[in-house]
């Protein structure tokens, strides 16, 4: 029954520029991951699996690919008061102002929050992959008459200096905060964490980014204009003033906001055991049911290969890959290390004899492919090479973009046949 007192608050993502180019033409919750979902939807089925069903996603842009995947996505009974609903930088009369940071989103949304009955604002990122039930964050919040908790997960140093670092007392509750740490600095941050986490050198306890947040105090915080961030201003701000509590996480969570981390978590669920489960019936992670055929695969080698429905796969050799919906590679193809979104539409060999399409959508015959994200419809010409990797110096071009060393393909581009990169 708590959870009828809980109002999901998803920030959905500023300009998403650590995410360029996916987010060139589409609004960072939009981005597709694991070869079927969106961003969003792993935060939305966070909440679906915690009982929460009354969410608001805020977003910069509003986004028609956004607005149609949670229509045609989120259907809870007529009966229910459930919504998943998107709320886009507007205009009013208080402000003509895009949102200027986190806070500054929750306070220009905040007419729409205060129509709900709720007790606790519970504020979740947009670009991170984890599985967790809310209900025991909340239950502790409660418990022990918390204002504001904020969920934590121990890091090492290398990651302490991009994240709010904190430290607590014997009761959990927070003693001070820090965003972003320099690294000069974090020796003063280290905190008393399990054995477990020492050995892996975890010693600094992390903001996650996810936050509860008492209805009343929220609205209370939401008044000063002047301040527009959670982890700069508001977070730094209350500790002291207001009891907040930290609620330590040790289960799976990665920050995909750029590149390479984004990169790094799709692939990974390509492995053996991917420590994001998206197999266990009890916390699905639910999209868009798009009722597409089976994957047809012939003479292809796979291996850690991780492949959505609707695909056509002829090529030599998959390796480490995810390979998204209605994919189609060619023969004699060897792709690696690469994470293919897959395509919007089928394309027929009817369609590509009266159009005169040279190159078809997917990846043509004989390319090789490693270390590369491939956006959607994309075009690959035949006897493309592509060999992403650290010798490969950042640049951009119209069709494609590099950041440490992964080829990114842009969306709807065309790589003319034989390309070399
Ligand atoms: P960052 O992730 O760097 O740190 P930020 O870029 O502010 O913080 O993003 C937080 C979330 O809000 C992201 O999902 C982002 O897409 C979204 N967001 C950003 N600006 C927005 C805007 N104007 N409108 C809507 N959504 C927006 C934060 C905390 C740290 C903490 C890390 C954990 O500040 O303390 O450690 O999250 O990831
Ligand atoms: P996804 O499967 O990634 O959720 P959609 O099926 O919603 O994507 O389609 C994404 C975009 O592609 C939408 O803008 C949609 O209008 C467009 N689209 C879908 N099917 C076709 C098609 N057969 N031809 C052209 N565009 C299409």
């Amino acid at each position: 029954m708590i959870n009828d007192k809980v109002l999901g608050i998803i920030l959905g993502g500023g300009q998403g520029s650590r995410l360029y180019p996916l987010t060139e033409d589409r609004s960072k919750p939009a981005v597709p991951i694991a070869g079927k979902y969106r961003l969003v939807d792993i935060p939305i089925s966070n909440c679906i699996n915690s009982n929460i069903k009354r969410m608001y996603v805020l977003t910069q842009f509003n986004s028609a690919s956004l607005n149609q995947h949670i229509k045609n996505t989120y259907h809870f009974s007529f009966f229910s008061s459930a919504f998943v609903d998107v709320l886009a930088a507007e205009q009013t009369i208080h402000s003509d102002k895009w949102f200027q940071g986190t806070a500054d989103a929750v306070r220009q949304s905040m007419h729409h929050f205060l129509q709900n009955d709720f007790e606790y604002a519970l504020i979740l990122s947009g670009d991170q992959l984890y599985q967790m039930d809310f209900n025991d964050m909340i239950k502790k919040h409660r418990e022990s008459n918390a204002e504001i908790s904020i969920a934590t997960y121990p890091v090492n140093a290398k990651d302490a200096t991009s994240f709010g670092i904190l430290k607590t007392n014997d009761e959990n509750t927070i003693t001070s905060f820090i965003e972003k740490p320099s690294e000069d600095l974090l020796p003063d941050w280290t905190s008393d964490v399990s054995q477990q986490m020492k050995n892996e050198g975890r010693h600094y306890l992390a903001s996650m980014g996810i936050y509860i947040f008492n209805r009343d105090l929220l609205v209370k915080l939401m008044t000063n204009p002047d301040t527009v961030d959670f982890g700069k201003e508001i977070i730094p701000q209350a500790i002291g003033e207001h009891k907040t509590l930290s609620y330590q996480y040790e289960g799976y969570w990665t920050d995909i906001g750029n590149i390479d981390s984004f990169f790094e978590a799709n692939l990974g669920l390509a492995e053996n055991v991917p420590k994001f489960n998206l197999y266990d019936e009890e916390n699905r992670i639910y999209t868009r049911a798009r009722i597409l055929p089976t994957s047809k695969v012939s003479g292809t080698m796979l291996h850690k290969a991780v492949i959505g429905e609707g695909c056509i796969i002829n090529a030599a050799k998959i390796d480490t890959c995810v390979i998204g919906i209605r994919s189609r590679i060619g023969k004699e193809a060897v792709v690696s290390n690469t994470y293919m979104m897959g395509n919007d539409s089928f394309e027929s060999l009817e369609e590509v004899a009266n159009n005169k399409i040279e190159i078809m959508m997917g990846i043509g015959d004989r390319c090789h492919i490693n270390n590369c994200i491939i956006d959607k419809n994309c075009r690959i010409g035949d006897d493309t090479k592509i060999n992403g990797g650290p010798h490969l110096e950042d640049a951009e071009t119209d069709t494609y973009f590099i950041k440490d060393g992964i080829v990114v393909i842009k969306k709807e581009a065309t790589i003319p046949k034989g390309t070399i990169i």
